[in-house]
């Protein structure tokens, strides 16, 4: 039995699942989740000391690699000087101002502990301010666990292909209206009929839960001038793609200006940060500028501020974007080489240096499409790849970091020519 497998046994016995969050567990993939030990740069190494690449990095929020020795440092001083206080900090301030630098529509930052709580605040605050019940948001997309946002979510939801929604009542539910990526014509349908009730359109930018579905020329921009028309107001859950697609996000990337941004993952260099901000006469009406509450004990957490800021300084710094497509570019290439080799049907989406693969014959541009890829060639890929570390699940976007190499790279495609003869052994 290897360390594990011991570990998930005994994981299994108090934690539901074995997991603290359900895309660990390898349901969807099959066998013992690997427990991990260590991290550096571009590697992770589990309990059983086995080496492999690394393209989970905490799901994006890694940017830099793991262990980056400016975050460490950072993290060690602001735990010395102590490490939470239920008070305000210079360094809450310092980041606020870092963020609302780097994102044009961000005038006003609150930080929140994650992603989730980012967009359940976005959804009230679009309620509180335009008096509206229904949030729109589109299928496949996730927007972290919160009632409202769990309608036809992407990520776990989708890896479990959960149904419905047990938990959620009716009403929460039915304030949800849902419409496909990439569909125009149904948002404009949609805006028609109940557009007086619609409090806000809440929407991941390029979808990477849902594995990564790009947004088709002009998408993003409907939106904007639907949500316009109508008087609601148009979130865009930057969680994945702020600070990844560039310091200022898909927003400056597409040229769309939101009125609310989610923000997560990078801000927080890999500790429990989230952030929503926006314009600053919208943010003025959360609590206690204005009436709308929210609030959290681990707020503006020091440590995790500390982290978040050492990594935007970082990126700042030495911005590796370019980089990180060129070997984005490199790798989906390698890819699809390896894939016609092993006469395995691969559909690659990558924005940036987003990217995820998918054993379908066709394009994917919507969650329908998605959901039709082969999930159990993927699985045999996932066992088959040896020496790299992939998200667990066809519905997950692929991580790059500044650590990754040429040669990390070249070896990925070398390891994945096993995974793909695996995928396409049955079938
Ligand atoms: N929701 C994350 C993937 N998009 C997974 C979180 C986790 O398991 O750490």
């Amino acid at each position: 039995m290897t360390r594990s497998e011991d570990l998930f046994a005994r994981a299994l016995r108090v934690i539901p699942g074995g997991v603290n969050s359900p895309v660990r567990a390898y349901a969807a993939v099959g066998g013992t989740p690997r427990f991990l030990a260590r991290g550096l740069g571009s590697r992770v190494w589990d309990a059983d000391g086995v080496e492999r690449i690394d393209y989970v990095q905490s799901w994006g929020a890694m940017i830099l690699g793991h262990a980056h020795p400016g975050v460490v440092e950072a993290v060690a001083r602001a735990a010395e000087l102590g490490s939470s206080f239920g008070a305000p900090t210079e360094a809450e301030v310092l980041i606020a101002e870092r963020i609302s630098a780097s994102v044009p529509s961000i005038e006003k930052v609150r930080l929140v502990s994650s992603g989730t709580e980012a967009a359940m605040t976005a959804v009230r605050l679009a309620r509180g301010a335009t008096g509206r019940r229904v949030v729109v948001k589109l299928a496949g997309c996730y927007h972290g666990h919160s009632d409202s946002l769990l309608v036809d979510a992407g990520s776990g939801v989708a890896t479990f292909g959960i149904p419905g929604t047990p938990g959620v009542t009716e009403g929460a539910a039915a304030d949800t209206a849902v419409v496909a990526f990439n569909d125009p014509g149904r948002l404009e349908e949609l805006f028609h009929a109940r557009g007086d009730e619609i409090a806000c359109v809440i929407a991941e930018p390029v979808a990477a839960n849902m594995g990564v579905v790009p947004p088709v020329p002009g998408f993003l921009e409907g939106l904007r001038t639907l949500c316009d028309r109508h008087g609601a107001l148009l979130v865009l859950d930057e969680v994945i793609t702020g600070f990844r697609l560039g310091p200022g996000g898909a927003q400056v990337r597409f040229g769309v200006r939101p009125d609310l941004t989610c923000l997560g993952k990078v801000i927080g260099g890999g500790l429990p940060m989230g952030a929503l901000g926006g314009r600053a006469a919208l943010m003025d009406s959360l609590a206690p500028a204005g009436p709308v509450y929210q609030a959290g004990t681990l707020s503006g957490n020091p440590v995790a501020v500390a982290a978040g800021l050492a990594t935007l300084e970082a990126l700042a710094e030495d911005p590796p974007y370019g980089r990180l497509e060129a070997l984005a570019v490199r790798l989906c290439r390698g890819l699809d080489g390896a894939a016609r080799d092993a006469g395995v049907p691969l559909s690659i989406n990558r924005e940036g240096s987003l990217f995820s693969a998918f054993f379908s014959p066709v394009p994917v541009t919507d969650y329908r499409s998605a959901r039709a890829q082969d999930t159990a060639a993927f699985a045999r890929f996932f066992h088959g790849a040896r020496g790299i570390n992939l998200p667990p699940s066809a519905f997950e976007a692929w991580f790059l970091s500044a650590a990754h190499t040429e040669a990390d790279v070249d070896a990925t495609v070398e390891a994945a020519r096993a995974g793909f003869r695996a995928a396409g052994s049955r079938g």
